[in-house]
């Protein structure tokens, strides 16, 4: 891999207030010196060598700004679950046509896409999936996901950018329930793909899952083990956590079906058995 330890590439973190982008900062910083951090509004919490560009994903000026020299983007930022259409669409869909022109624009070499497991969510459990089926989104916000992920594929054949897609499960210490035994995925382990989707030299176009090494996986990732990813963290060291808060929660009869779980359910007006591939 490349050394980037010489802070000379500038490398811009969108969504970095969120919650994935705070578990990850200090992670990243330490890898990357010089991280740009940009989101609408300024985290508090500045280490030394982070830097603040503040940007609404929605005003193409604002981004341009944000990723002006910039040398690969890490793009986090937009809505991170369900909401109201018009909140999708000017945060995902709006958000992340920015985002991508503004990088072409700048000529931006590398983006790492935040793409999500709900582009997918309507597979059901009981299937393994790889990385080249079918999108089946199960919300909006997973409709936006696998607009992203078209829209990362055309940077990247018509123009060379070098984009890795990310379907992301759940980040997070340990997994909060059942369906996050699956998907759950460790802030470490994200960011071993990050470094793949900034590093490695034979990547062109990529969509790998965001998922730690759990027994219980739906998915097949053997392209992000290719490319070196060798996660660490293993679901089912926290199983016990995992049943005792899924007793808590109780059962779902049609999220408990499908691998999107509650973003399946809501909204539902299907038979389950038409539902899902
Ligand atoms: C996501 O994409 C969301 O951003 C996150 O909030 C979780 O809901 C996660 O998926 C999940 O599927 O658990």
């Amino acid at each position: 891999m490349v050394d980037v330890r010489n802070g000379s590439r500038r490398i811009v973190l969108t969504g970095a207030a969120g919650g994935v982008g705070t578990m990850i900062r200090p992670l990243l910083a330490p890898l990357y010196p010089g991280l740009v951090l940009s989101d609408k509004v300024e985290p508090k919490d500045l280490l030394p060598d982070e830097s603040f560009a503040a940007a609404d994903l929605t005003r193409p000026q604002e981004v341009a700004a944000a990723v002006e020299g910039a040398d690969s983007v890490i793009h986090l930022g937009g809505f991170s679950v369900e909401g109201p259409w018009e909140s999708i669409l000017q945060a995902n869909i709006v958000g992340c046509y920015n985002l991508f022109e503004a990088a072409r624009q700048a000529g931006v070499k590398r983006v790492v896409f935040a793409s999500s497991n709900h582009a997918v969510g309507f597979y059901p459990r009981k299937r393994k999936i790889g990385t080249g089926v079918t999108v089946r989104p199960d919300s909006r916000y997973g409709v936006s996901k696998a607009f992203g992920e078209a829209l990362a594929a055309l940077y990247a054949d018509k123009h060379g950018m070098i984009v890795t897609c990310v379907r992301i499960g759940n980040v997070g210490p340990r997994p909060l329930d059942v369906r996050r035994l699956s998907n759950w995925i460790s802030p470490q382990d994200i960011v071993q793909l990050i470094r793949i989707g900034l590093e490695h030299p034979d990547i062109r176009f990529e969509i790998l899952y965001g998922a730690s090494d759990n027994a219980a996986s739906w998915w097949d990732n053997s392209r992000a083990r290719q490319l070196g990813y060798r996660p660490t963290g293993k679901a089912e060291d926290h199983r016990a956590h995992a049943e005792a808060e899924q007793a808590r929660i109780g059962p779902d009869l049609v999220g408990d079906l499908f691998q999107g779980g509650t973003f399946c359910a809501a909204e539902f007006t299907n038979d389950v058995k038409r539902a899902g591939p």
